[in-house]
């Protein structure tokens, strides 16, 4: 997938936290991007960590937290130092969208992710039938909850591959910008 093998030392890193509803395919997707291959997936008790090496000047630490019942009470543990929020929809789930747009509303709250920039994957778009990016840019009201962040819903297929470069590229230039004038408020603080 593109991601660069060598480690840069100076390379800034990010905190990426990657959420969804079980099943969504989150660890299906991170280890697409790591591995570059299809791995089987079991559900995730806890959560899964790994680096992307995905640009010379950034590398992304993304945390990948189970997102059973029983895991989305936890979930704003994770929220604490976090540069980019991807949140990952599985886009033939159609009787979970609301339960899935429920808890995206309910993250989006926590106080520690307030301005950060948001993707969310519409996943499974390898299903015939699968909602689209603009489906679910729509149904989870996407403007009116992100308005006050940047935000993008990119189409993907995990299994694939198909759409994850491009959702990682989005990743990537809205958490520099991010951390760009987060240093810049830090540094107007001190002075
Ligand atoms: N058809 C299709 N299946 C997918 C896709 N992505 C993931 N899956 C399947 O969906 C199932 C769940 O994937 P996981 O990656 O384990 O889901 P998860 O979001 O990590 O789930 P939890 O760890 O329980 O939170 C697996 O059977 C995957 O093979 C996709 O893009 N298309
Ligand atoms: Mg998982």
């Amino acid at each position: 997938m593109g991601l660069l093998s060598s480690k840069n030392p100076k390379a800034k890193q990010a905190q990426i936290l990657l959420l969804g509803l079980d099943y969504a395919g989150k660890s299906t997707l991170l280890y697409k991007l790591k591995l570059a291959k299809d791995i089987v997936t079991i559900p995730t008790v806890g959560f899964n960590v790994e680096t992307l090496e995905w640009e010379k000047s950034l590398s992304l630490t993304v945390w990948d937290v189970g997102g059973q019942t029983r895991m989305r009470s936890v979930w704003g543990y994770y929220c604490e130092h976090t540069d980019g929020l991807v949140y990952v929809v599985d886009s033939t789930d159609k009787q979970r969208l609301e339960d899935s747009r429920r808890e995206f509303e309910h993250i989006l709250k926590n106080e520690h992710i307030k301005n950060v920039p948001v993707v969310l994957l519409a996943n499974k778009q390898d299903v015939p039938g699968a909602l689209t990016a603009e489906d679910i840019t729509r149904m989870f009201k996407v403007k009116k909850l992100c308005c006050n962040r940047n935000w993008y819903v990119q189409p993907c297929c995990a299994i694939t591959g198909e759409g994850l470069t491009e959702g990682l590229r989005k990743v990537t230039e809205f958490v520099k910008s991010h951390m760009k004038s987060r240093d810049t408020l830090s540094l107007f603080k001190q002075n």
